[in-house]
């Protein structure tokens, strides 16, 4: 089949759903939607691992683009799990009547853009062509499972699973061994979960990890009520914060306060509980003298949890300043390790050499026994999602080559030399290092406006310059080297995590409301960095 059409949106998560609404039903474009699951929610359709839960708060976490919408649901926690919001997001395809246009179960596997037909041509692996004047990725930062090429996997002869590939009918630990390879967000959460049904769980550390207790809990009904009474105050909130967060950034500076009171501020942000433990002062990220005394605080923390002093030293032999990986926030991780059924192997000063039809097997010979390994191990972020597509721009050039050194975006938002693809929380956008919902709207109205403006004034193309894509690369750069995200070596912001991978810094970190403001004065300047045509 080929259909001819408006635009095309690949992925139905979060950031598809609300452009197909934008370009649907604002626009009036005719618009299809390509997602390869059964169902609407990208990444909260795929991560159903044990545990998985977001780590923004649940009323932050949801589209603010609709007074109705924002009144009609009422979440139930602090921070929603995945059941929850995979509910919100198919109340939403259904209150918007979203899947008339969407095709599920369906995956792209080429995009070519036809100079001559000024239009991109996409293919699906089932064989059916779009011809589309705009094509917009929607597939989301963390969607493609890194799973580590690990010797002897295939004879394996027990179950293994990536937690972001996480089977529907769910996995039964009970009585099982099970060997958990990972650390990061991800692993901090299932730890918990996973020990309370397993006979026992080995885990894998390669890097330690900081971890800050999420406090979750029922929401109450005056909190509830706070919530509907004051969303415009809590939106307007979280377009201010770098983050995205509903909660401000308190600027004070570590050492503006002397010891005593710098402890009680901490112990507070901890009492608080997730995200708000690293708002507690304003130079944590910038200042690493300031850092180290965050640092300090969880290690000691993770001292005073953890009764075996050899595992309470393994987790908190933590190599990189605090919240320069992606800070995870957990319920009852450090407390796991006290449990009877949990062990801690350090693979980073032995590491797994192979996988063994039985087991895991480390480079010094010791074996662990298994009949289950959940790889908790991550994505091959950012890029990895567009790259596994091939996505060829003018001239039958591959995105892949023209990132072969690391990806080079103007905004995060278009690539030069491929005009009309619009690329959702791509590298170079905020995404990551803001609350996802409130990067994917702003991402969402900016390409609804910018084809708004094409098609009022008989625009065809829109197509960002080398030049503008270089100078992009270089504040992304810029910024994130104000930070100290980019002592993290290892982190997946950077690529590190994938073998191979170029390493590029990849998402924007001077903050969401800068950006915001950015990308609102390159609309209203008449869009200088893109060249527009036709
Ligand atoms: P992350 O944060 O990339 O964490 C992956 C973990 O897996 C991390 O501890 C890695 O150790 C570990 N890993 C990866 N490969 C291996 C191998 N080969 N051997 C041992 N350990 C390994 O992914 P998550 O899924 O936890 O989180 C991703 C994001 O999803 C998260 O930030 C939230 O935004 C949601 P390493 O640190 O590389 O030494």
């Amino acid at each position: 089949m080929t259909r001819d059409m408006d635009a095309l949106i690949i992925g139905a998560g979060f950031s598809g759903m609300y452009q197909l609404i934008c370009l649907r039903d604002r626009l009036g474009l005719d618009v299809r939607v390509l997602e390869m699951g059964e169902g609407v929610g990208g990444t909260w359709y795929w991560n159903r691992y044990p545990g998985a839960r977001c780590d923004s708060e649940s009323h932050s976490y949801c589209y603010g683009f609709s007074r109705e919408l924002l009144e009609a649901w009422e979440w139930s926690e602090r921070y929603p799990g995945q059941a929850e919001i995979l509910r919100y997001l198919d109340h939403v395809a259904d209150r918007f009547d979203l899947r008339r246009s969407i095709s599920f179960g369906t995956r792209v596997v080429g995009a070519d853009f036809d100079a001559a037909a000024n239009k991109w041509v996409v293919r699906t692996e089932g064989g059916d062509v779009y011809r589309v004047n705009f094509l917009i990725t929607a597939v989301g930062c963390l969607s493609s499972a890194n799973v580590p090429d690990l010797k002897g996997l295939e004879g394996f002869a027990g179950d293994w699973y990536h937690t972001g590939l996480w089977p529907h009918e769910g996995v039964d630990f009970s009585g099982k061994l099970v060997g958990q390879i990972g650390t990061g967000s991800t692993g901090i959460q299932s730890v918990p979960v996973i020990a309370g049904e397993a006979g026992h769980l080995t885990v894998f550390q390669r890097t330690a990890n900081y971890s800050i207790p999420a406090r979750n809990a029922k929401l109450t009904d005056a909190f509830k009520a706070y919530v509907k009474a004051n969303h415009p105050d809590i939106r307007a909130l979280m377009h201010s914060t770098p983050n995205g967060h509903p909660f401000a950034i308190n600027p004070r500076r570590v050492f503006d306060v002397d010891d005593a009171e710098r402890e009680r501020l901490f112990e507070e942000g901890w009492a608080a509980g997730g995200l708000q433990f690293r708002a507690a002062f304003g130079d944590v990220l910038v200042d690493q003298a300031a850092n180290d005394e965050a640092a300090g605080f969880i290690k000691r923390k993770i001292r005073e949890v953890v009764t075996d002093p050899g595992t309470a030293e393994l987790l908190a032999d933590i190599d990189h300043p605090f919240a320069a990986k992606r800070p995870p926030i957990d319920s009852e991780y450090f407390e796991a390790f006290n449990r009877d059924n949990v062990s801690l192997v350090d693979v980073r000063s032995d590491p797994i050499a192979e996988v063994t039809a039985t087991g895991v097997r480390l480079a010094s010979g010791r074996e662990f026994a298994l009949d289950i390994i959940v790889f908790a191990t991550g994505f091959d972020a950012m890029t990895g999602p567009l790259l596994r597509m091939d996505i060829r721009g003018r001239d039958g050039v591959r995105l892949a080559d023209v990132w072969a050194a690391g990806p080079q975006t103007y905004l995060g938002l278009q690539v030069a030399g491929f005009p009309n693809l619009f690329t959702m929380t791509g590298p170079g956008s905020p995404s990551v290092l803001c609350n996802m919902p409130v990067a994917i709207e702003q991402h969402a109205e900016w390409i609804a406006d910018c084809i708004g403006h094409m098609r009022a004034n008989g625009i065809r193309t829109v197509e960002t310059t080398a030049a503008a894509a270089e100078a992009w690369g270089r504040e992304v750069a810029d910024a994130a080297n104000a930070t100290l995200l980019p002592k993290a070596t290892h982190s997946w912001y950077l690529g590190a995590n994938v073998p191979g991978k170029p390493r590029v810094f990849m998402p924007y970190a001077g903050g969401m409301a800068r950006y915001r403001a950015h990308c609102a004065e390159v609309a209203a300047g008449g869009y200088p960095g893109f060249v527009m045509g036709g």
